[in-house]
């Protein structure tokens, strides 16, 4: 039923050892069976919803290179078992050019022997080609209706399947994720918890979850509707296999890992179709917290890829990409900056006649902040007299930090990038300055939470002073990088006088 595995301390040990290679507990793996039963962790109400009688019928495309044994096979058992027949036209085992043994003959045999009907098929890749390509190669060898991409270390839940190609039966061009359940990488249990309800990104192009919309709460008239979502993790989605397709498959110019899941999700918005998350449709995942395989070259494919998605969908807004990544923006043999030709996926945009980047931030995705538009002022946030500037001093913006001082970069460190926004925030992202306005107390960066109180500061452009709304200034503490600072009675002194890179002024 998905529980934990609890392990005798001998093969905790071993378990741990395995842990730094496979990234997840392959013993505890191991003693699970491959058919095991998970939870039905749905809301109630989706039990009740009736499917039409006929329904598109799918591929499963399943992709791995050199996955362990054991998850690899309760993903395909969990398939074939909680997938109606009538539904489920074939499973596709594309292996990425795997040489880890067990996966060539071993696997072939136990298909064979367990599935003689032929449903479970195993396609091989000649030669390495990254999950992108790996994709797109599994998408050309399936011939169902509808295309189901999973990762290779998935279990699907009850009923999975039937809202997923019903609403493609309603909306051919919709895009469709199930809810990503957490499989703990180190109990091994099926939790019924995924991370968040939508997904956004970050402006360095990370995949980011986010909460529930208001204006999708508004919008639905049931919680078994589906869920706008203005990007997806990537992994698990559906889609009718001739739509996938006419919108461009995937950018073949990306390799290994990373990228493709927003390069998609920007394009099926953009150029006319949906991106929606199924309630009624879950699907485990096992998140591994490295990767447990080679890249060729050490390339940095997650960022070369998301060059190539910033070059061609983001129009004047792939500027923010290259704030967090400047050493992409110009091709410098030294930092493998050459993202290759994307000249095909510029026509593709021409011939889909797809809207800009600004209709999609506008329309998909308006609460995504815009570090530089519509601001008061933005930039770094410079204290003159020392030449230091406020600094997140790269530490993680998801957690609750105390900002801190650095010296001034000149434009080209992202840890500077500040705004004020028009409601008097002083803010990255995601992150607010924030501050409990007794004197002296240390200012945080922590999660926005747009009614003002601790959060709200104002720039006086003659004074020069950032003040808090306790009355209390903006002062920096110590003259030194990784110094932080804090709020105090305003002075006048230099301590307290701050430029803003750009200043627009209120509007
Ligand atoms: C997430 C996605 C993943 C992909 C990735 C961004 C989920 C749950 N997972 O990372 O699907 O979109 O973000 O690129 O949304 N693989 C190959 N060839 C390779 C490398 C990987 O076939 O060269 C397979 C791998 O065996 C696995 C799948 O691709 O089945 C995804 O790789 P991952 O599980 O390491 O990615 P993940 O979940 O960290
Ligand atoms: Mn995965």
């Amino acid at each position: 039923m998905g529980r934990r595995v609890e392990l005798s301390a001998e093969k905790q040990e071993e378990a741990d050892k395995l842990f730094k290679k496979e990234a997840f507990n392959i013993v505890a793996s191991d003693m699970i069976a491959l058919n095991r039963s998970v939870s039905d962790n749905r809301d109630p109400q989706c039990s009740r919803v009736s499917y039409p009688k006929v329904m598109p019928n799918a591929s499963v495309v399943i992709i791995f290179h050199n996955e362990a044994w054991s998850p690899l096979l309760r993903t395909v058992h969990s398939v074939v078992n909680r997938s109606p027949p009538e539904y489920l036209h074939e499973v596709i085992l594309l292996d990425d050019f795997s040489d880890r043994a067990g996966l060539g003959e071993k696997l072939d045999g136990y298909i064979k022997d367990t599935w003689p009907d032929g449903i479970v098929k195993v396609v091989r890749a000649p030669e390495r080609q990254g999950l992108i390509r790996a994709r797109v190669l599994g998408a050309k060898a399936a011939t169902g209706e509808v295309l189901v991409f999973l990762d290779s270390h998935c279990e699907c839940n009850v009923q999975w399947l039937e809202p997923l190609v019903a609403r493609i039966k309603e909306s051919r061009s919709a895009l469709l994720c199930p809810m990503i359940d957490v499989i703990d990488a180190k109990a091994m249990s099926y939790n019924g918890i995924g991370a968040g309800s939508v997904g956004g990104f970050w402006w360095s192009l990370h995949f980011s979850w986010r909460p529930l919309p208001q204006r999708e709460r508004k919008r639905r008239k049931s919680s078994v509707e589906t869920i706008r979502s203005p990007t997806m993790a990537g992994g698990l989605f559906a889609a009718d296999r001739k739509y996938f397709f006419e919108i461009g498959g995937y950018d073949p110019g990306m390799d290994v890992w990373g990228g493709e899941n927003l390069e998609i999700s920007f394009r099926v918005w953009m150029c006319g179709g949906t991106l929606e998350f199924v309630p009624c449709s879950r699907v485990g995942h096992i998140f591994r917290s490295s990767h447990p395989y080679t890249f060729p070259g050490n390339k940095d494919t997650h960022g070369l890829n998301s060059k190539r998605l910033a070059e061609v969908w983001m129009d004047g807004y792939k500027r923010l990409f290259y704030h967090h990544r400047r050493d992409l923006l110009v091709i410098n043999p030294q930092f493998n900056a050459d993202a290759g030709d994307f000249s095909d996926r510029l026509q593709l945009r021409r011939d889909l006649k797809c809207k800009s980047f600004k209709w999609y931030l506008e329309n998909v995705y308006p609460e995504k902040f815009i570090p530089d538009e519509n601001v008061i002022a933005y930039g770094m946030v410079r204290n003159p007299s020392s030449n230091l500037c406020l600094d997140t001093l790269s530490k993680d913006e998801k957690m609750v930090f105390n900002l801190g001082l650095y010296g001034c970069q000149g434009g080209v460190s992202s840890n500077q990038l500040f705004s004020l926004s028009q409601s008097n925030e002083l803010r990255r992202e995601e992150s607010c300055m924030d501050s409990v306005g007794g004197e002296g107390s240390p200012v945080k960066l922590m999660p926005c939470h747009g009614s003002r109180g601790h959060q709200e500061w104002t720039y006086n452009l003659e004074t020069k002073v950032i003040v808090h709304s306790s009355g209390k200034c903006l002062d920096k503490v110590e003259e030194k990088n990784g110094g932080e600072v804090k709020v105090e009675k305003c002075n006048g002194k230099d301590s307290q006088i701050w430029e803003f890179e750009n200043y627009i002024g209120p509007s």
